[in-house]
C-alpha cells in the first residue's frame, strides 16, 4: 500500500482559489505517493482519510508554499565569461561584444571542447544551488554547441540531471541560439542545418519544446519561422526569446504558433501582448538578465496586466547575461526593478512557470498536483519577496519525497 503522509500545522500560500496567496491558516497536507490527495485547514481533515495517514510531519506554524519553477535557464555550458563582464563595465556593449565574435559563441567554443562529464558535472552544481532555494521543476536549453551531436550532448547532459537527481527536468531545443563560426555570413542555412537536427533530436527523447533567439543579434522572423514549422511538423510546442533587445514582432509571430511563452519582452508592443493574451502564451520575465546588462527599458508590465497575459519569472542562468543562481533573488528583483506585486512574484515562479512550460500538474498546492513543496523558515509569503541574498528554505519535498539536505 502506498504511504499516505500528512504534513500538519503550516500557514498554506496554496496560490489557488482567489483569496489572496490562496492562503490557509493552519492547514494540512496529505500526499500519497507522488500526488497530494488532500489539501485544507487542519481541523478540517476528513476522519476517514485521518484513519489511514502513515507518517504525519508537524510544521510547527511554517510556511509552505509549491515547489518552484524555474522555467527559462541555459545550464548547460562549459567555461564562464568573467572578462567579457569586465569589458561591459568598460563600456563596450552586449551587441558589440556578440558582434565582434564574443558573447555566445565564445561560450559555444567552450562547450564544444568540453567533456560530457565535465558538462554534467558543472550544470549538476548549478542544479544543485537552484535546488537549495526549493526549485522543484527546471527547464534547460541547448543553445551552446551549434552543431547536430554538440546539441545532442549537451541535451542528454540535460536529461540525465533530471534522472539522477530529485528533480523534473524539461529540455528545449534552442539550436536557433546564434550563427556558428562554420555558418558564418550563411544564416539560412544554419537555420536549414537546426531544422534538419530536430527529428533525430526529437526521435532520442531529448526536446519537450523548441526555442528560438529572435533578435537583430539572433535570426530574424522568417528564420524563426522555419523554426517553429519544424517543430509544428513534429508535434513540439514552441517557445520564444522575443523583444528582448529590440522589437521584432517575434512575440505576434509565436502567439500564432500557439507558443508556449515568450520571454524577455522589454520591447513588447501592445498588439504583441494582445496577440499573447489570445494565444494563451506566458510572459517570460527575466530580471537577472535585464539587471546585468544594466537594460533601462522595462518589460510592459502594465499592458501585461491589463491584457490578462500571465506573467512568469526565471533565472535564465547563462553565463553571458544572467550568471546568477538565485530564483529568490528573481522574486525580489522583480519587485524591486519591474513593481510587480510579492503575491505576483511568487505565482511568476511557480503555477504561471508550470504554465510556461505546458504543465498543469504542479505550480499551485491542491489535491490532484504533484507533492512538490517547499517548507520555508518565514512567516508570510510575501517575505519570499523582502528578503534576499540568504537561503530561508528548510525543507524540500519533490514528487512526494523529501529531499536530503
Ligand atoms: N538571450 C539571453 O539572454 C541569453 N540567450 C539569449 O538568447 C544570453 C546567452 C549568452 O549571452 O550566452
Ligand atoms: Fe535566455
Amino acid at each position: 500500500m502506498t504511504d499516505l503522509t500528512l504534513w500538519r500545522h503550516a500557514r498554506l500560500a496554496t496560490l489557488s482559489g482567489h483569496a489572496p496567496w490562496g492562503l490557509i491558516e493552519d492547514g494540512a497536507l496529505l500526499a500519497k505517493g507522488d500526488q497530494l490527495v488532500w489539501v485544507g485547514a487542519d481541523a478540517d481533515l476528513p476522519a476517514d482519510l485521518q484513519s489511514q495517514i502513515t507518517n504525519t510531519n508537524d510544521l510547527g506554524g511554517a510556511l509552505v508554499t509549491p515547489g518552484l519553477v524555474d522555467c527559462h535557464t541555459h545550464l548547460v555550458y562549459g567555461g564562464q565569461r568573467a572578462a567579457e563582464f569586465e569589458m561591459r563595465l568598460q563600456g563596450a556593449s552586449y551587441e558589440d561584444i556578440a558582434r565582434a565574435g564574443g558573447g555566445i559563441r565564445s561560450t559555444v567554443t567552450a562547450t564544444r571542447a568540453a567533456s560530457e562529464d565535465t558538462l554534467f558535472a558543472t550544470a549538476r552544481k548549478r542544479a544543485l544551488t537552484l535546488m537549495a532555494e526549493g526549485v522543484t521543476t527546471l527547464e534547460i536549453k541547448s543553445g551552446y554547441g551549434l552543431t547536430q551531436r554538440d546539441e545532442a550532448r549537451c541535451l542528454a547532459v540535460a536529461r540525465r540531471l533530471g534522472t539522477e537527481l530529485p528533480l523534473t527536468v524539461r529540455t528545449t531545443y534552442l539550436g536557433a541560439h546564434a550563427v556558428p563560426l562554420e555558418f558564418q555570413g550563411r544564416p539560412d542555412d544554419y537555420i536549414d542545418a537546426v531544422c534538419s537536427w530536430m527529428p533525430g533530436l526529437h526521435v532520442r527523447g531529448l526536446i519537450d519544446a523548441v526555442d528560438a533567439f529572435c533578435e537583430t543579434i539572433g535570426f530574424s522572423p522568417a528564420q524563426t519561422r522555419c523554426v517553429f514549422d519544424a517543430a509544428k511538423a513534429l508535434g513540439l510546442p514552441v517557445k520564444l526569446h522575443a523583444e528582448q533587445l529590440s522589437d521584432q514582432g517575434g512575440a505576434a509571430l509565436a502567439a500564432e504558433y500557439g507558443a508556449l511563452s515568450c520571454d524577455h519582452l522589454e520591447y513588447l508592443s501592445d498588439s504583441g501582448a494582445q496577440a499573447m493574451r489570445a494565444a494563451g502564451t506566458v510572459a517570460v520575465l527575466l530580471p537577472g538578465a535585464y539587471y546585468f546588462l544594466r537594460e533601462t527599458r522595462l518589460p510592459p508590465i502594465t499592458a501585461l496586466r491589463d491584457n490578462g497575459v500571465p506573467i512568469a519569472l526565471a533565472s535564465d542562468h547563462n553565463p553571458g547575461s544572467s550568471p546568477g543562481l538565485s530564483l529568490l533573488l528573481m522574486i525580489n528583483m522583480a519587485c524591486t526593478l519591474f513593481r510587480m506585486t510579492p503575491e505576483e512574484a511568487v505565482r511568476g515562479v511557480t503555477v504561471n512557470g508550470a504554465r510556461a512550460l505546458g504543465l498543469t500538474d504542479r505550480g499551485t498546492l491542491a489535491a490532484g498536483q504533484r507533492a512538490d513543496f517547499c517548507v520555508w523558515d518565514l512567516e508570510h509569503p510575501n517575505e519570499l519577496a523582502y528578503w534576499f541574498g540568504h537561503n530561508p528554505c528548510r525543507r524540500v519535498v519533490a514528487a512526494g519525497k523529501e529531499r536530503a539536505s
